[in-house]
């Protein structure tokens, strides 16, 4: 579990990264070059960990695209090498950020099929436990789907539903939610069982497992509204997964679809618990 639920778009200078070089989309050059052998040595722990787990955890589709990618298992990634890579299968690209970036900003990236990495690496201290994204969280977790069409149709389409959920009441939140549930943390059928596929799982160790094994969690079957109404929580392992039966469950769903009489009618109301049995 690594994310914050938004970035504080207000004051970008209390995070971590270094914002004094990005360009007015935040946008900052990767700099591969400026990589200390101790942070591709960071990178190699967490890959190597990783790698074995989700042979038996992740979402065929992430596999697929983590073979696609062909990430070095002990260097950080050039993102040059892995846009050549997305660029022929779904049209997207990885750009360089130094961290969380404001939502207008965010969302206009992925309307754009541009998907936001952070450049920084956590610190050794960190491996388990990270509050802002680095370099792991969103290079590993987040580029293998950006090969899968239907995935990266649906991650541009949710770009493009920012502007109207940031000028509704309580919109922003409700479709935060909807990354949360379904880009971090989602779960996914398949006919050898279920499956991970979320970033914000894919990235932690412990979250790969639990989110699987573990019988403490509820695992309820994708409903956008019951989504964009469930709360989460950032600090723990969450209460709820929220399972797809298919990649075009999720983008049907959202595809051409108007949020804003969503927003309007459950925006100011209370969020559902995390903890609330089934509907
Ligand atoms: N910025 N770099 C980065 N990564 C994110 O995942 C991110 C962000 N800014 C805003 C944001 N996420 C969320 O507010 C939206 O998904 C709702
Ligand atoms: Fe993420």
């Amino acid at each position: 579990m690594v994310e914050p639920p938004s970035a504080p778009a207000s004051q970008p200078s209390a995070l971590r990264g270094d914002y004094s070089s990005a360009a007015p989309d935040y946008t900052v050059a990767q700099r591969w070059e400026h990589y200390a052998p101790d942070e591709h040595a960071i990178w190699a722990t967490l890959y190597r960990r990783q790698i074995d787990l989700i042979e038996r955890y992740a979402a065929p589709e992430f596999l697929a695209g983590v073979r696609a990618l062909g990430a070095s298992a002990t260097q950080i990634p050039r993102f040059e090498d892995a846009n050549r890579v997305l660029q022929a299968a779904t049209g997207w690209r990885i750009v360089a950020v130094p961290g969380l970036i404001p939502e207008q900003d965010f969302f206009d990236h992925l309307a754009h099929r541009r998907f936001p990495v952070t450049v920084w690496i956590r610190r050794r201290e960190e491996l388990d436990y990270l509050v802002e994204p680095d370099v792991f969280h969103d290079f590993f977790g987040h580029a293998p789907l950006l090969t899968n069409p239907v995935f990266a149709r649906f991650m541009q389409a949710y770009g493009q539903a920012g502007p109207k959920a940031l000028s509704t009441p309580g919109g922003l939140r409700m479709l935060a939610r909807l990354y949360w549930y379904m880009v971090e943390f989602g779960l996914i059928r398949t006919s050898a069982g279920l499956r991970v596929y979320g970033a914000g799982i894919l990235s932690s160790k412990g979250e790969t497992v639990y989110s699987i094994e573990s019988p403490e969690p509820q695992r309820v079957a994708f409903e956008l509204l019951r989504v964009m109404r469930t709360d989460y929580r950032i600090d723990d392992f969450q209460r709820t997964y929220f399972v797809l039966d298919s990649f075009e469950q999720l983008f049907d769903a959202c595809y051409d679809t108007d949020f804003a009489p969503m927003y309007r009618q459950y925006g100011s109301l209370p969020p559902i618990s995390p903890d609330a049995g089934p509907a």
